[in-house]
């Protein structure tokens, strides 16, 4: 390496609430992070925590122009944080599976962005559709159905994509589009993830999408690392010419450390990067979690964001019914398991304020007034239609006699949301068979992963030591650490390559005698949960 060259390297996240920017120096320590958040920051678009909620109460969309003001203005905050003509190379990650629409026009609007200019004026008319649909949509039942129909069934699908037809899909989604807005569909000359809109805008061209979070789309032949004829048939009714320009439209999938580019002259002019600052893909914010995190064969990693993720690395590829297999985005070869649970923070908020609490500390104090197992009250908290299980949004409390009833008193209501989300988390793990004993190690991230309730909570019904990483951050380091490995590092293992940002620090061990309470618990659990999904499923 050029000791004249800055050594710094840029991880982005574009997530839910927020776009996140963290810079690394070559020892992989954190040197700077910024934050744009949408409620506060963007308020202007009139959103709630960064997304439209539709009147149907499916339909979720983001408008482009938010990610594109967020964009300028992370940058405006990191160019007075840190001297970005030191980075050498950006990558990172968004939500997963949001779908963006380009139009004809963007090829060349990405060409000659001004740097006078902010993003959303340059690129007016870029986009063939204003809205996005991001991953909490679940507006694409019927294009599930037919999907799954067309491909032989939902194990078959699981089988070649990794998963079964899901609606926040990005395979789903265009087929929505085909199906009912074939005249967008038809002004489209590309399609990207949010996770390849990012880099785009980055390089001034359109990127081509990366195998991990082409895993999101029900469309890639994970095991081959391309697109399934089969399923892109699928999307287009079995019309050869439109398969044809659908194929033109998605570009070809790009394993997860390619270079895709230079930063281009807006960003040099703007924001003061140099013209050899390397763009390498974007993966999705699951994918990038897991590499920042440097989980181990063996361990689990758990997100708790606006969703929250389970994600542990599998040798072979065995999908099934439930949860997700991605390539592994930092171990060629190999494979990334996840659940995705919908109802994640901002479920957990609206129980905090429910009760009262103000401070996320005040919250875990009255969860921890109650015992382990809650006395046998078991909650089912659901803000949006959940993704595992398939439940309505709607709530559900029974008390120990198995009887439904109508609210809990605060200190069991706090307690029985933190346990409805670690004992999902058990069983549909469980389901995938990843069953712990009291050796195991849990890798903790995101917003929530700072609440010491949920520490002892989350070890005593996994059955697991909980860890803590130096960042909350985990995706965005995930894409400093890519950036600076595909950069600088290629021909190294990128775990061995990386080790040095493997700073954990151990915050709670499974109490044998909760562990029991809780080996009982899930499987009155599992009951339970059965028993609503028969009366509340969409
Ligand atoms: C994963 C998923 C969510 C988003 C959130 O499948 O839908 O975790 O990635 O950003």
């Amino acid at each position: 390496m050029d000791d004249e060259e800055g050594r710094l390297y840029l991880g982005l996240d574009l997530s839910t609430q927020k776009l996140k920017g963290l810079v690394i120096d070559d020892q992989c320590q954190i040197k700077a992070e910024c934050t744009v958040d949408f409620q506060e920051e963007l308020s202007h678009f009139g959103l709630t925590n960064g997304v439209r909620r539709h009147e149907d109460g499916h339909t979720f969309t983001v408008p482009v122009e938010l990610w594109l003001e967020a964009i300028d203005r992370l940058f405006r905050k990191l160019a007075k944080t840190v001297l970005l003509d030191e980075v050498r190379a950006v990558s990172g990650c968004a939500q997963q599976h949001g779908t963006v629409f380009w139009s004809e026009d963007a090829e060349i609007l990405l060409r000659n962005l001004n740097p006078k200019f902010t993003l959303t004026r340059c690129l007016q008319g870029a986009f063939s559709s204003s809205e996005s649909p991001i991953w909490m949509d679940s507006s694409t039942s019927e294009e599930c159905d037919l999907l799954e129909q067309r491909i032989g069934g939902a194990k078959e699908l699981a089988t070649i994509t990794g998963s079964r037809a899901y609606h926040r899909f990005s395979g789903p989604q265009i087929m929505k589009m085909f199906r009912k807005r074939k005249g967008t569909f038809d002004l489209t000359r590309r399609i990207s993830l949010v996770s390849s809109f990012v880099p785009t805008i980055l390089c001034g061209c359109f990127v081509d999408i990366d195998m991990g979070d082409a895993g999101g789309m029900n469309i890639l032949d994970v095991l081959n690392g391309r697109w399934n004829e089969a399923c892109l048939n699928a999307i287009v009714d079995r019309d050869a010419e439109e398969l044809l320009r659908l194929k033109n439209k998605i570009g070809n999938p790009v394993p997860c450390n390619t270079i895709v580019g230079k930063i281009s002259n807006y960003f040099i002019e703007r924001y003061g990067f140099t013209g050899s600052c390397q763009v390498v893909a974007f993966t999705g914010d699951n994918l990038s979690a897991f590499a920042g995190m440097l989980v181990q064969t063996g361990e689990v990693a758990v997100s708790l964001g606006t969703s929250d993720t389970v994600l542990f690395s599998a040798e072979q590829y065995l999908p099934g019914l439930e949860g997700h297999l991605f390539t592994n985005p930092v171990n060629p070869g190999g494979y990334m398991a996840m659940l995705c649970f919908k109802n994640g923070a901002l479920t957990r908020n609206r129980v905090k304020e429910s009760v009262g609490a103000e401070a996320w500390l005040e919250f875990g104090s009255l969860a921890l007034k109650m015992p382990p197992g809650n006395n046998g009250n078991l909650g089912f908290y659901f803000d949006e239609n959940e993704i595992i299980p398939r439940v309505k949004k709607s709530d559900h409390r029974f008390d120990s006699g198995r009887n439904l009833v109508e609210s809990f008193p605060p200190e069991v209501e706090a307690r029985a949301v933190l346990e409805h989300q670690c004992l999902a988390k058990r069983l549909h793990m469980e389901r995938l068979g990843k069953v712990f004993d009291n050796e195991a190690n849990l890798v903790l991230t995101g917003g929530a992963s700072e609440n010491p309730a949920i520490h002892q909570i989350l070890a005593d019904v996994l059955n697991c030591r909980v860890y803590i990483t130096q960042s909350t951050n985990a995706a965005a380091l995930g894409g400093a650490l890519r950036a600076r490995h595909a950069r600088d590092y290629a021909d190294g293992d990128f775990f061995e390559e990386s080790k040095a940002a493997l700073t954990r620090e151990l915050v709670a061990t499974p109490k044998a005698e909760n562990v029991q309470v809780y080996n009982s618990m899930v499987r009155l659990y599992e009951e339970l949960e059965e028993k609503i999904l028969e009366e509340n499923s969409y």
